[in-house]
């Protein structure tokens, strides 16, 4: 915990963000996370509003369940809410089960969205008071000063007698679910654990510089068809420069994480974006998400104005070396894209993190070997260049919804067998600062079987590790 802080007693909401295991049982093995900052928005606009309100990050501090519902217990707040995620589900309704019953409780994140009816219909989980639905911010403290409110904001359900409660109710005003970006008060980062975070000598903040993605991947739980109610917005140049100024007055900040989807995908904002930072002259560098598509047929004059304004490194969802799959997957690249984007990158010093998804489904053999080939021909192809390629490599897990779900479920594979994890590799490739990706449903969804996939991903990464 931040030595300073402690968990807030009888605050009108403490929110949780359940870990990735219960540490109760092994201890966490990495020493950082990206910070929640879903959770901590929704806690700076309650704030605002009046309320009293602390974010326990149970992943970044390692507590095991029984420690989590200790600390809530006795801080006794009026609601608890818990961020459900699909690997964290499990944790978060054996938190419930702890929980005191005086405490009401509201859930949120991407699982409640994705089922909420079966959410709701759960019966492992003794109350569900509100259960919201998409970006929260300005439902939250609505229900927090009234829950009668509930049945009256768009995308609220609650159980009622042991039912499950689904009104369809307009969103009257489109903020409600849709939040506007600009208008919403900077992220307090009191509310966040490990941010600013020490990384090595740099002192590294996140921040999301847009909302809303406008593409399908099938993997992806913020594909647009998964999403139909979110709209694609990204901060203006000015909101998100006072952001940085913030930071880096407060903190000393040196270094911004974008995590967005699509921080350089947005054509249409990202030139006045990136002038801003240069106008600034703010002396920090930043890392952010891209694609492909964009970053392959970019003009020279954009690459050069964001290695000016201080892009470091660019993160690039590459997934696969198969054009089939890329398209299987709805990915709208190809790799021949992928390879120019990347070395336009590295020529100008920008460096690049490609993430790949081994095992997705219908991958044959050879394609899973091309996906391994293109890895390797991408560190021959950047070798001595300015920028550095590197990979991250996953194995392939569902997420109910996302596009691939409900392909899945067609194709006969149980949506309960796809929710159950296992820890999956004791291999160094996975230590320490990988530990939190390292867990497998087990299946295999392509031509290759799960412990193969396994074998090649830990060999990858541990040859990544030596490069
Ligand atoms: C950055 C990021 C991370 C970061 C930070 C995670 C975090 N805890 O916030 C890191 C790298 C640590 C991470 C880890 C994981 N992530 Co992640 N992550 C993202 C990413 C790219 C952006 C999230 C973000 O910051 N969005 C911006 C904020 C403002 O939005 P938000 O977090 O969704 O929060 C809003 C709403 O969801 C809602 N809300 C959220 N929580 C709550 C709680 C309550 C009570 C309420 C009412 C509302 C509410 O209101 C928030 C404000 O509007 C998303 C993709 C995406 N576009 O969402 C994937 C995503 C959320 N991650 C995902 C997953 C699976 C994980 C991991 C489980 C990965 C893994 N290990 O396999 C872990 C979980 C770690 C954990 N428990 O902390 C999936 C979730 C799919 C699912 N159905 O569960 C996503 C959608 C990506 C995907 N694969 O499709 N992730
Ligand atoms: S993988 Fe990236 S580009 Fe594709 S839908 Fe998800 S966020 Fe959008």
């Amino acid at each position: 915990m931040k030595p300073d802080r402690k968990v807030t007693a009888g605050a009108d909401l403490l929110l949780v963000n359940s870990p990735l295991k219960n540490y109760d049982l092994s201890p966490r093995r990495n020493d950082f996370t990206l910070p929640t900052l879903g959770l901590g928005y929704i806690a700076t606009c309650a704030e605002q509003a009046g309320l009293t309100v602390d974010v326990l990050d149970a992943e970044a501090l390692g507590l095991g369940l029984s420690k989590i519902a200790a600390l809530i217990n006795e801080a006794r707040p009026r609601w608890v809410g818990l961020n459900l995620l699909a690997p964290t589900y499990v944790h978060s309704v054996k938190l419930m089960q702890l929980l005191d019953p005086g405490i009401s409780v509201m859930l949120g994140g991407h699982q409640a969205k994705a089922m909420p009816r079966a959410i709701l219909e759960d019966v492992r989980i003794p109350r569900i008071d509100a259960l919201v639905l998409g970006e929260a911010e300005t439902r939250v403290p609505r229900l927090l000063a009234d829950l009668k409110t509930r049945r009256e904001l768009p995308a609220v359900y609650w159980r009622e007698a042991g039912r499950a409660i689904m009104p369809v109710v307009r969103a009257k005003d489109p903020l409600l679910l849709a939040p506007d970006l600009d208008a919403m008060p900077l992220l307090d980062r009191r509310f966040l654990q490990q941010d600013p975070y020490m990384d090595g000598s740099v002192l590294e903040s996140a921040m999301v510089a847009s909302r809303g993605c406008p593409f399908d991947c099938s993997f992806c739980g913020a594909a647009i068809s998964s999403n139909p109610d979110v709209t694609v917005r990204m901060r203006r140049p000015e909101g998100l420069m006072a952001e940085v100024r913030q930071l880096r007055s407060l903190y000393g900040v040196q270094r911004i994480r974008f995590v967005d989807d699509l921080f350089l995908a947005n054509r249409r904002l990202i030139r006045t974006t990136l002038k801003a930072f240069i106008d600034e002259s703010l002396d920090m560098s930043w890392d952010a998400t891209g694609r492909i598509n964009v970053l392959a047929s970019a003009a020279d004059d954009l690459l050069a104005l964001m290695s000016e304004a201080g892009c470091r490194e660019v993160a690039l969802g590459i997934e696969t070396g198969s054009d089939r799959l890329l398209s299987h997957v709805d990915k709208k690249i190809n790799v021949a894209q992928v390879i120019q984007a990347v070395v336009r990158l590295c020529r100008r010093g920008i460096h690049v993190k490609g993430y790949f998804i081994l095992g997705l489904p219908t991958e044959m053999r050879g394609e899973h070997q091309a996906t391994l080939d293109l890895i390797r021909r991408l560190w021959d192809l950047t070798e001595g260049l300015p920028g550095c390629f590197r990979c991250s490599v996953f194995e392939y897990r569902p997420y109910p919804g996302t596009p691939d779900w409900q392909r899945l479920v067609g194709a006969g594979y149980s949506p309960e067998a796809m929710l159950k994890y296992a820890d999956s590799l004791d291999d160094e490739a996975f230590s320490a600062d990988r530990d939190e990706f390292n867990f497998s449903t087990g299946l295999q969804f392509g031509e290759v079987p799960v412990a193969t996939v396994r074998q090649n991903l830990a060999a990858i990464m541990r040859e990544q590790r030596r490069r």
